[in-house]
């Protein structure tokens, strides 16, 4: 339960374009929507070499890198933001070990890919990054604030 003030917990999901191109965009929004996380923001474009250099900064000094920022530009993405307590940890544990071979089956790498460099699915790895990665992708302050209109006994 959040009172008007306290930001609830955020991150930033992106089906990356491999899944789109496979036709996984349904699949993997499913499993957020049934866990019960709450969508907040959602679009599908291709991202420019200088937003995925800067989303994935941290790595700018690996080896694949240069590979990474071809792959994430390739083509279109669905870039999202869902909010729920725990959001962040929860959807690193639905998308899976980042090589999916060593993913459990049931999570979405683990049913879903084969190998490290078309996993399909980004999550942010922790709430900083969740912020920092909506802001990015979606300015800040672009997402939509709404509220399921179920009970909360319902969500
Ligand atoms: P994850 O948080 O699971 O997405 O994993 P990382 O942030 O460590 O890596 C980001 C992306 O870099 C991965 F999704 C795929 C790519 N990568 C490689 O291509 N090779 C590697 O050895 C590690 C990561």
């Amino acid at each position: 339960v959040h009172s008007g003030c306290v930001r609830a917990e955020i991150s930033y999901i992106m089906v990356k374009p491999d899944g789109v191109q496979r036709g996984l965009v349904g699949e993997i929004v499913g499993r957020f929507e049934r866990k019960g996380f709450t969508l907040r923001g959602l679009k599908l474009f291709t991202p420019g070499k200088e937003l995925a250099e800067e989303h994935y900064k941290d790595l700018s000094q690996k080896p694949f890198f240069k590979d990474l920022v071809d792959y994430i530009t390739s083509g279109p993405v669905v870039a999202m933001v869902w909010e729920g307590d725990g959001v962040v940890k929860s959807a690193r544990k639905l998308i899976g070990s980042t090589n999916p071979l060593e993913a459990e089956p049931g999570t979405i790498r683990g049913d879903l890919a084969v190998q490290t460099g078309r996993n399909v699915v980004h999550g942010s790895d922790s709430p900083e990054n969740g912020e920092r990665e909506t802001a990015l992708w979606f300015g800040s302050g672009s997402v939509e604030q709404w509220q399921p209109a179920l009970a909360p006994w319902l969500r």
